[in-house]
């Protein structure tokens, strides 16, 4: 499982040229994953992101805290730009596009492996997201 996600993410580098903000595997350990910025205004996420991060493992759980200067290009069922959280295998909530209000709590853990996939039209952006994110050692 693990190195099918890998290989998919590797695709997914060599085909973006802002690959390193926007993709990742991280089985074990704490960071930050954002939206990337975009080039002409960091202080904005890029138009056109197809993002995939992988974190955690089977088996282990997943602490997530989402900064909550929080803001997805709204759409009323996230049509243009979204993030998506999944809990192994499955769809946590739904697709999140608003302010921080439509986010389910500002931490929250989650079975592994989590994958947490942010994608952007060509057109109007917003803050877009961060998150900080801790795999719980193995008990
Ligand atoms: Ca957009």
């Amino acid at each position: 499982m693990t190195l099918n996600y890998s290989i998919i993410i590797f695709l997914l580098c060599v085909s973006k040229i802002y690959c390193q903000y926007c993709s990742g595997v991280f089985e074990s350990g704490g960071g930050t994953i954002a939206s990337p910025p975009d080039p002409g205004d960091a202080s904005l996420y890029q138009n056109n992101a197809d993002c995939e991060w992988i974190i955690g493992v089977q088996g282990l759980l997943v602490d997530i805290a989402v900064d909550e200067n929080f803001g997805i290009e709204f759409g009323g069922s996230c049509e243009w730009d979204w993030l998506q959280i999944e809990e192994n295998g499955v769809i946590y909530n739904s697709k999140y596009c608003a302010d921080g209000g439509a986010l389910p709590g500002s931490s929250f853990t989650l079975e592994g492996p989590v994958r947490v996939t942010f994608v952007s039209d060509g057109s109007a952006n917003d803050i877009g997201f961060s998150l900080d994110f801790d795999v719980q050692p193995p008990v």
